[in-house]
C-alpha cells in the first residue's frame, strides 16, 4: 500500500509539472517559467470521503471554494458523482471518466497568468445512499515564490498585471487569518479529509484570489 501511494505521488508529481509547462508554453512562455517561479513545490494529498446523506440537498460534502495552490490533480469516484463546477453562474456537474484526472487550476496559477487561466469555483455534493471517495493531490509554490504575471502577459513596465506580486508565504499568511466561517470549517471536518504523508502541507481550501490580490491600479 505505502508503495502504491508512494509511486502515484511521484507520477502525479511528474505530469503536474508536464502541465505546468504545457500552461506556460500555451502563454507564450518559456516552458520552464512556471516550475522556475513555483521552485521545489510542495505537494499535499487529502483522500475525500463523503458519507452517503438521506438528504443531500441540506448539506454539501464540500462547500464552493478555489484551491488556494497552483494546480489540482483530482482522482474521482467512478461509481458515485459529486463534482460541479461554476460555470456562467451555474453549477455544472463533472461527471467521472474512466481513465482520466479532473486538473483544477489553483489561484496561484490564475495570478502566474495574469488572470488568463482561471480558478475554478467548485465543490462537491453528497448522494442519498451511496458514499463517495476523492482524492485530490495539490501542488504548491515554494514559501518564497514570488507570484507575479511575468513581462510577457503584464508589460515590460508591468502596467497591464491584474494582480499585485506577493509571495506564497504572504498569500497563506493572508489566507488563515481571515475570518473562518465556522459553519463551513465543521463541514469540512465531516467529510473525513484524511491528510497522507506525501509531502508536509496544509489542506486549504475557499480562498477568494482577489482577498489579497490588489488590483494594479
Ligand atoms: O471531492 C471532490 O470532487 C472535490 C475535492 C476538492 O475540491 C478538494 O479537495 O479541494
Ligand atoms: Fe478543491
Amino acid at each position: 500500500m505505502r508503495e502504491i501511494v508512494k509511486n502515484y505521488c511521484t507520477e502525479v508529481r511528474e505530469l503536474g509539472f508536464r502541465i505546468q509547462e504545457l500552461i506556460a508554453e500555451s502563454l507564450g512562455l518559456e516552458k520552464d517559467h512556471i516550475t522556475r517561479v513555483l521552485g521545489e513545490q510542495g505537494q499535499h494529498m487529502a483522500v475525500n470521503y463523503y458519507p452517503p446523506c438521506p438528504e443531500p440537498e441540506l448539506t454539501y460534502g464540500l462547500p464552493g471554494h478555489t484551491d488556494p495552490n497552483a494546480l489540482t490533480i483530482l482522482l474521482q469516484d467512478l461509481q458515485v458523482a459529486g463534482l460541479q463546477v461554476l460555470k456562467d453562474g451555474k453549477w455544472v456537474a463533472v461527471n467521472p471518466h474512466p481513465n482520466a484526472f479532473v486538473i483544477n487550476i489553483g489561484d496561484q496559477l490564475q495570478a502566474l497568468s495574469n488572470g488568463i487561466y482561471k480558478s475554478v469555483w467548485h465543490r462537491a455534493i453528497v448522494n442519498a445512499d451511496k458514499p463517495r471517495l476523492s482524492v485530490a493531490s495539490f501542488l504548491c509554490p515554494f514559501d518564497d515564490a514570488l507570484i507575479s504575471a511575468p513581462k510577457a502577459l503584464a508589460g515590460e513596465d508591468g502596467s497591464g498585471a491584474v494582480y499585485r506580486g506577493y509571495t506564497y508565504a504572504e498569500y497563506y499568511k493572508k489566507f488563515w487569518s481571515r475570518d473562518l466561517d465556522q459553519e463551513h470549517w465543521s463541514v469540512l471536518g465531516e467529510a473525513n479529509s484524511i491528510d497522507l504523508p506525501c509531502v508536509p502541507g496544509l489542506l486549504a481550501d475557499c480562498f477568494v484570489l482577489e482577498d489579497v490580490s490588489v488590483p494594479h491600479s
